[in-house]
């Protein structure tokens, strides 16, 4: 795998969900491979943020990723807006995706919810945008969480239209990489549904940045079943709220579901639940405390997100030049 690509939103606080399925693996590839890392704040506005908040936020996720152990000179970490050539290569892609394909996306289906005719029509082409992210770099991995396999598969079939409409075998198809034991992680409060920033209850979700007080209430809350734990990891079919509590307590600790089943087969969920709290401590206590140092320092954040886009921008803007050679566009030569 030559270049890795991933992205997140800076639409509120970082979850426990974009931790486990997405950075905690990010961060493992950048010692074999050449990785980019970028804030997408151009998708953050398919949903409404308030412009006081987008740039406080984009400083808050640049500083989940380094605090997460992200080295910013390794990798290439960014905000997409500062790299107008994603943009410009997602209308390109606007042109090549069919409308059939959009209309299957189940992120979109979700996020519009039944007033769809009042959806942005950013929200809509919203995958063909990600598409552009990833093969902007011709990037061939992308790790991600599961939510995000639907939108891999479109940036592959939208790679594969692009090198057949115009007989040429430009991009590559991006691999989606779904790493981990905790690859879904669910709501603390419903064990069917995702765990999202966006989550109107704050006790759905584990913040990167909450403290130990906080951690220990919502794992207490957290909703559970009348059944001890089971020590086969094929005892938690039909059982959600188990499954996701002690995936999540495999992924913090890098362990497989089966250890851990064996490790606490037959135990009660108060009991497990006190050691999932000091286990969730002590792995966010220290990131959430270094976050919180580097909130301080916009500077140096700022200098981060303007170094990475430097380095990002020498990459796509001679493939974005291909891209438009390809398709034929008449560019000036000075
Ligand atoms: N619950 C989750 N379990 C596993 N992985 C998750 N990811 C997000 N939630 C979970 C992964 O985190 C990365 C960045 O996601 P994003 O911020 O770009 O958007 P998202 O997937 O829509 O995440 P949220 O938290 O649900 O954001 P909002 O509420 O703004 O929509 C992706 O790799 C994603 O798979």
């Amino acid at each position: 795998m030559s270049r890795i690509f991933s992205g997140i939103q800076p639409t509120g606080d970082l979850q426990l969900g974009n931790y486990l399925g997405a950075l905690k693996n990010w961060v493992m590839l950048q010692h074999d491979h050449d990785c980019i890392y970028c804030v997408v704040d151009l998708h953050a506005i398919t949903m409404w943020q308030d412009p006081k908040l987008l740039a406080p936020n984009t400083r808050e996720v640049t500083a989940g990723l380094i605090a997460s152990g992200l080295d910013p000179d390794k990798n290439i970490i960014f905000n997409q807006s500062q790299v107008p050539q994603h943009a410009e290569l997602a209308w390109i892609f606007n042109c090549v995706s069919r409308l059939g394909w959009l209309n299957r996306m189940t992120q979109f289906k979700d996020k519009a919810g039944k007033d769809r005719e009042n959806a942005s029509v950013g929200l809509y082409a919203y995958p063909n945008l990600m598409a552009s992210d990833i093969l902007l770099y011709k990037a061939n991995g992308v790790p991600v969480g599961e939510d995000q396999k639907q939108h891999l598969e479109l940036s592959r079939d939208i790679a594969q239209k692009f090198n057949n409409d115009y007989g040429v075998d430009f991009f590559p198809l991006p691999e989606p990489l779904i790493l981990g034991e905790a690859t879904r992680v669910m709501s603390l409060r419903d064990g069917t549904k995702k765990m999202s920033k966006s989550d109107p209850s704050e006790a759905s979700r584990i913040n990167m940045t909450d403290g130990p007080d906080s951690i220990a209430k919502k794992i207490r809350k957290a909703k559970t079943d009348p059944e001890d734990l089971p020590g086969d990891p094929k005892d938690l079919a039909g059982r959600p709220e188990a499954a996701n509590l002690i995936g999540i307590y495999a992924a913090l600790s890098d362990q497989s579901l089966a250890d851990v089943c064996t490790q606490f087969d037959g135990a009660q969920f108060s009991a497990f639940k006190v050691d999932l709290t000091e286990l969730a401590v002590s792995v966010l206590g220290p990131i959430g405390k270094e976050m919180a140092r580097m909130m301080r320092d916009p500077v140096y954040l700022d200098g981060v997100l303007s170094t990475g886009s430097e380095r990002a921008r020498a990459i796509a803007v001679p493939i974005l030049g291909d891209v438009y050679d390809i398709v034929g566009l008449l560019q000036s030569q000075s």
